[in-house]
């Protein structure tokens, strides 16, 4: 096994929006992460991820990219952005920035180019195609709801667009747009950051034939992981990061665990890692619009094939719940009520103690939950605009049943702004904030978090020394133990100097474990725990709701 400084590190992911306003205008900004940098410090993490904070007209809140050089208004300027990253180094946190590669915004110039004419010398930077039959080229659907494809009056033609039609997808067919890609890669590497994840980025390559798209896929069957991805993963790999002791993480939606290998093993030297999205996925198996139902033993199938997978192939993993796309995973798999404390640190142990690299979310570390909105006209996220447009026409569901849908799956869940203490605006800010407030951000914050001995917070903290301290968490062989149980996830981690054991009770009743035929071990000490009144060293006995034990052997 390979030591790498990313394989040990715990990243944060900063959503620059809605983390801090430092000049009154409601929105967060660079100056604002910079004003927080004590935060990350104090918690302990290795490496921030920002979301993407370059310039952008902001349709999809800065995944639309009009200039890759330069930053957003809202967010400052590169001065900040460069302070930021020194400041950051100065504590021996590395930055990582987002990168948007499958398609950029219809503002940039690029784009503006593009549409004038077919021979103008950008057309081909985009996917232009004629109609079929009076329509779009083929039946595919957009992420955001409707067709992938946008007509254009100046040309008669219509473009691609797998999200927004105000974000065409970039043509990687096209050597050109590789090379104008790696290029700004590179100068974003020499500018001093530390890796890149990557948005998206096994969308590139399309199925150049364009077949329409059976109904259930919408056509993700011929642009997701598409005949040519890893070529051309392959070749930016190797014309810009893997040049450097850079971090790759690439966001891979819709790739099995074969495929997702691929991206991962080492050897193939194409990321440090991906974002997969089965074990966020498997209640949304019947459509955005439908809760279907889930339970534990399919979550730990789904990890313990992918925790198993790696260690015999020599690949790595990020470890996530929560990111900007994401509802509140406490709110989700944990209990945002009574438990909200227990559930959140269970969930978190379970994050720090699988094999592979933890992402933390901001707000994640204090347990923040789901916001619940009165209206259909609060949500700002374009995706659950999208859905909510798409339902409506289709007549099927009462506006409370869409309300409470759109509540439960929205992105704007994770995406209020950041709890600091319990003054008006949460610290956030001293004017009113671009997205409303979750109004629980009295009873959870950051500050009363630091005055509490048993926070979440704190529990993080802990987490990740322990983490540090022990190389067992980060490169220690991963065993599942009692598979088919419905309440317990309980693993084992094997290391060179020390082993793990872990149980974690997902459920709130009380939850009997018995390990004794299965395993012998003398004697342990109680590392983690999330019950003020510290359980014993027992291979058999009872997890109380939501506890979660870490044994150090
Ligand atoms: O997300 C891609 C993606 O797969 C999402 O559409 C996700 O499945 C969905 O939002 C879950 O509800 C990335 C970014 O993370 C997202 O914020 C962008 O909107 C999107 O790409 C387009 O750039
Ligand atoms: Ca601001």
């Amino acid at each position: 096994m390979n030591k790498k400084w990313w394989k040990e590190a715990v990243v944060y992911q900063v959503y620059p929006r809605s983390f801090k306003d430092s000049n009154g205008d409601g929105i967060g900004d660079l100056r604002g992460v910079i004003e927080k940098i004590d935060h990350l410090d104090r918690l302990g993490v290795d490496a921030v991820w920002l979301n993407p904070v370059y310039q952008s007209p902001n349709d999809d809140n800065g995944y639309d990219i009009s200039d890759y050089r330069a930053i957003m208004d809202d967010f400052g300027t590169m001065d900040d952005l460069e302070e930021l990253m020194e400041l950051l180094h100065e504590r021996d946190i590395k930055l990582i920035m987002d990168l948007v590669l499958n398609h950029s915004s219809d503002e940039h110039q690029w784009f503006k180019e593009s549409r004038k004419s077919k021979d103008n010398p950008y057309r081909d930077y985009y996917i232009w195609k004629d109609g079929k039959n009076g329509g779009p080229p083929n039946n595919w659907k957009s992420f955001f709801g409707g067709s992938t494809w946008k007509y254009d009056e100046q040309t008669e033609q219509y473009y691609l667009h797998l999200f927004s039609p105000k974000q065409p997808d970039l043509n990687w067919e096209n050597q050109k747009v590789r090379e104008e890609i790696y290029d700004m890669i590179n100068w974003w590497l020499k500018k001093g950051v530390d890796g890149f994840r990557l948005d998206v980025i096994n969308l590139i390559s399309k199925d150049q034939s364009f077949p329409d798209g059976s109904d259930d896929l919408a056509g993700h069957e011929y642009f997701a992981n598409g005949p040519r991805v890893h070529e051309f993963v392959q070749e930016m790999a190797e014309n810009t990061y893997n040049n450097y002791d850079a971090m790759t993480v690439g966001e891979t939606p819709f790739v099995d665990k074969d495929e997702a290998l691929k991206f991962v093993k080492e050897e193939r030297q194409e990321f440090s890692m991906v974002i997969p999205f089965n074990h966020l996925e498997f209640d949304r198996k019947e459509g955005w619009n439908k809760i279907t139902d889930w339970d534990l033993t399919e979550l730990k199938t789904l990890m313990s094939e992918w925790q198993y997978l790696l260690q015999k192939n020599n690949g790595w993993t990020s470890l996530y719940f929560c990111n900007h796309d994401q509802p509140r995973i406490v709110s989700r798999y944990g209990d945002d009520g009574q438990y909200r404390k227990e559930s959140a640190k269970m969930l978190g142990t379970m994050l720090h103690t699988l094999r592979g690299t933890p992402f933390i979310y901001q707000g994640e570390e204090i347990g923040m939950t789901n916001i619940s909105f009165d209206s259909l006209s609060d949500f700002d996220d374009i995706e659950t605009r999208g859905y909510i447009k798409d339902l409506q026409e289709k007549g099927e569901m009462s506006e409370e049943e869409i309300l409470e849908i759109a509540n439960y799956r929205t992105r704007d869940n994770a995406r209020t702004p950041m709890h600091w203490d319990n003054s008006k605006y949460a610290g956030f800010s001293d004017a009113e904030p671009w997205l409303k407030m979750n109004s629980n951000y009295r009873e959870v914050n950051v500050q009363k978090d630091l005055k509490s001995a048993d926070s979440v917070f704190e529990y993080y903290q802990k987490m990740i020394t322990l983490r540090k301290k022990y190389p067992v968490f980060a490169y220690g062989k991963y065993d599942i133990l009692l598979e088919n149980d419905q309440q317990i996830y309980a693993y084992q981690r094997h290391g060179e100097e020390n082993n793990l054991l872990i149980l974690l009770n997902f459920s709130r009743d009380e939850a009997h474990f018995d390990l004794s035929a299965e395993l012998e071990i003398e004697e342990a000490e109680l590392i983690l725990n999330n019950y003020q009144k510290e359980a014993e060293f027992e291979l058999k006995g009872n997890l109380r709701a939501y506890e979660a034990r870490v044994y150090l052997y």
